[in-house]
């Protein structure tokens, strides 16, 4: 039996389904006594270094997880969970952290992307029970923006190169820690947990010594979400956001099946994007968070889940935080939320007043569960224009000129899905969110939409240019060289499409075989 240490973190909910998956019974310890009892603990966690720790003071657990270590009996820490072992991090300076381990968490600083977002590889430094029926050159999920830096190097078990080599996992008797999640790393993950879960593996090094590890371009499949006139829930697709064809919502399937089948097609993450979020709310009817929670029974790739995340004031008058929604999808199966047209709304006031009130869903949501866990959806679409200076926005001059033949152009931002134009471009929403605390940019393209006619690179390479943390290109693939090019022309880190892939125009399987020997790419796992 595992015991699993619940401090309120994010995705403790995947953590339980990918031990249950591997046939193994989970208890959520619901006190110190039960942590000292445990025969193996994992630890999971997501979010705030800083937060966690106040946590686990709250609920008097220091103490029994220092004497459960001490006693050497198997642990796994994952992410946070392996960031707590060590004495304290650059996250929440002066805050102390388990201290098994000497040394702390340090704050990337390289000229990559930050969070390091996606699908890295690792490099063996001790034989562990953990990499029994692995190769070594497999790739696991990593979502953080903090490292450990142990001061014992015979502690490391593993190293993965991001702008620098940093640790990304430890070992120490049967204490082990992963900054990578196995829980959301497919099936590689999932046969790392069994290896801890089982008992009588042998300590083995992999047979590959891979060299460099690099992080591979995503490849993400998005669904749509939606109630169509009947009040059933189906996966639909706009053309250019227009989801309705003689009038009728397109029903392109279910939501939990579809995202099950781009599992097993080896797509890197999954979205779900609740398109009319902003009219309905989700802790109303709840449709979304029981989507979520079937998917991640047995989805263990990264899902993000968007629409109608923002403070709401349902009809009784009762007030419901962005927070507490957030959090509902977080503990139903989330690794990430997006957040539309409340972004908006929060650059423009913050544009109005230059202040941060630390009240806006950005800045809540991201002080607890950690900036990688929080993206924001732009729904932008061009508005062309005569002279570069005939706006007050940041202008591109575009090679595809407007339907007056204008060489200019700026990416007016939406709110409501694509319904309401707002002053505000998507290179300043961008920029601004991201000083806010977001981690991540997911980049629609309202005039590419449903095209099949290729990505829009100016606007991913406007918006990419002005941001350091990952960008996801959305909109108008229509076959697998669109994906190399928006790759090749533009540095984001992954690329998205819906239609396609719904209607198997273009299989994930081959986008991911076209680009492989192009382009750093995950290999699909059977
Ligand atoms: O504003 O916080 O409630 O969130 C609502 C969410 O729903 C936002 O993320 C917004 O982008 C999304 N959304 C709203 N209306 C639509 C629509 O399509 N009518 N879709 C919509 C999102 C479309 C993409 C599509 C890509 C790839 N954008 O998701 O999947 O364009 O499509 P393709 O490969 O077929 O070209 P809030």
């Amino acid at each position: 039996m595992i015991t699993l240490l619940d401090y309120g973190a994010g995705n403790v909910r995947s953590v339980i389904n990918a031990i249950e998956k591997l046939g193994e019974t989970v208890r959520v310890a619901q006190n110190s006594q039960e942590i000292l009892r445990a025969e193996k603990l994992v630890f999971p966690g997501v979010g705030n270094f800083g937060n966690m720790i106040h946590i686990l003071n709250q609920k008097k657990y220091m103490d029994p997880l220092k004497t459960y270590l001490q006693s050497n009996r198997p642990f796994l820490g994952i992410c946070l969970g392996l960031h707590a072992l060590f004495e304290e991090s650059e996250e929440a300076p002066g805050l102390k952290g388990l201290g098994i381990l000497q040394g702390s968490a340090r704050r990337f600083r390289v000229k990559q992307s930050v969070p390091h977002i996606g699908w890295n590889g690792i490099k063996v430094k001790q034989p562990s029970i953990l990499f029994n029926d692995l190769q070594g050159d497999e790739k696991f999920y990593f979502v953080h923006t903090y490292y450990v830096d142990p001061v014992d190097p015979s502690v490391v078990l593993t190293t993965t190169d991001y702008g620098i080599e940093f640790v990304s996992g430890i070992q120490m008797g049967n204490i082990m820690g992963t900054q990578f999640h196995p829980e959301k790393s497919g099936p590689t993950g999932l046969t790392l947990l069994k290896n801890f879960i089982q008992k009588d593996r042998d300590p083995v090094l992999p047979i590959l010594q891979s060299g460099e590890t690099k992080l591979a371009k995503r490849i993400i499949a998005c669904l749509d979400v939606r109630s169509n006139d009947q009040g059933d829930l189906v996966v639909t697709k706009g053309d250019q956001y227009d989801v309705r064809e003689e009038g009728a919502v397109r029903n392109l399937g279910q939501p939990v099946e579809l995202a099950q089948r781009y599992f097993k097609e080896g797509a890197d993450e999954i979205t779900f994007l609740n398109i009319t979020g902003f009219r309905d709310f989700p802790l109303e009817d709840m449709p979304m968070l029981k989507v979520l929670r079937r998917t991640s029974r047995t989805v263990f790739v990264p899902l993000t889940i968007g629409g109608g995340i923002r403070d709401y004031t349902d009809k009784d008058g009762r007030q419901y935080s962005a927070l507490t929604v957030a959090e509902e999808y977080f503990r139903s199966g989330a690794d990430k939320i997006s957040i539309g047209s409340d972004a908006v709304l929060i650059a423009e006031e913050y544009l109005r007043t230059g202040e941060k009130t630390g009240e806006s869903s950005i800045e809540q949501i991201s002080k607890v569960y950690g900036n990688q866990a929080v993206v924001i959806s732009i729904d932008p679409r061009r508005m062309y224009v005569q002279a570069p200076d005939s706006v007050r926005h940041p202008v591109v001059e575009t090679s595809l000129p407007g339907p007056g033949g204008e060489r200019f152009c700026w990416f007016q931002c939406t709110v409501q899905g694509g319904r309401k134009g707002r002053d505000l471009d998507a290179i300043t929403l961008a920029r601004v969110c991201e000083s806010l605390g977001a981690g991540e940019i997911l980049l629609n393209c309202i005039d590419r939409d449903g095209t099949n006619s290729g990505f829009d690179l100016e606007l991913i390479h406007a918006v990419k240019q002005a941001v350091t943390i990952p960008v996801i290109a959305y909109s108008g693939a229509g076959c697998a060289e669109h994906f190399q090019e928006v790759f090749e022309k533009t540095d984001v880190e992954s690329a998205l499409a819906a239609g396609i892939f719904h209607r198997k125009e273009v299989p994930i399987s081959h986008v991911k075989s076209f680009l492989t020997g192009k382009l750093e790419i995950r290999p699909v796992q059977i």
